[in-house]
């Protein structure tokens, strides 16, 4: 599942039911290859609400959690794994803030949404969150390849 602090670190990156049926799966992907990430993992699942209630388990108290699971479940979304140097930190950065309305344009939320519960993308917030993330979506792993670019993205 990665080794933080180093050029093989992983995340795991997700784009939600919203950006699937908005047709906005192929510019979230291009903007992580384009910026030398390596994609490891690929796969639509269809969550179903349980699967929704596992990953947000943290925020099972909150009162929008209902929704959120509803929301989490209600289309297929686009599961990732990407590696590459600060990746974790990197993905948080590209992804935008949680609230759009904070989110710069330039970032993904910052510039295809406006609603908080609407944020079309999820991003692993920590290493000790990707690692947990990445075994829920992809307990099958992922691929270890390797990619002939490297000495053109990391000196
Ligand atoms: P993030 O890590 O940026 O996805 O943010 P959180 O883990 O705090 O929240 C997960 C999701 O819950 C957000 F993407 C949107 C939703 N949410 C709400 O709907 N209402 C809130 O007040 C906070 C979060």
């Amino acid at each position: 599942y990665g080794v933080p602090g180093t050029n093989q670190e992983r995340t795991f990156l997700a784009c939600k039911p919203d950006a699937v049926q908005r047709g906005l799966v192929g510019d979230i992907i291009a903007r992580f290859e384009k910026r030398g990430y390596k994609l490891v993992g690929l796969k639509m699942v269809w969550p179903t609400e349980e699967m929704a209630q596992n990953h947000y388990a943290d925020l099972s108290k909150k009162p929008f959690f209902p929704g959120l699971v509803k929301f989490f479940s209600s289309g297929p979304i686009v599961c990732m794994c990407w590696e590459g140097k600060d990746i974790i930190k990197q993905g948080r950065q590209m992804l935008g803030e949680t609230q759009p309305l904070a989110s710069k344009p330039g970032s993904i939320r910052g510039d295809f949404s406006i609603d908080l519960g609407r944020n079309i993308c999820h991003g692993s917030d920590s290493p000790e969150a990707a690692e947990h993330e990445l075994k829920m979506w992809f307990p099958e792993g992922v691929s270890d390849y390797t990619k002939a670019v490297d000495s053109w993205i990391y000196e």
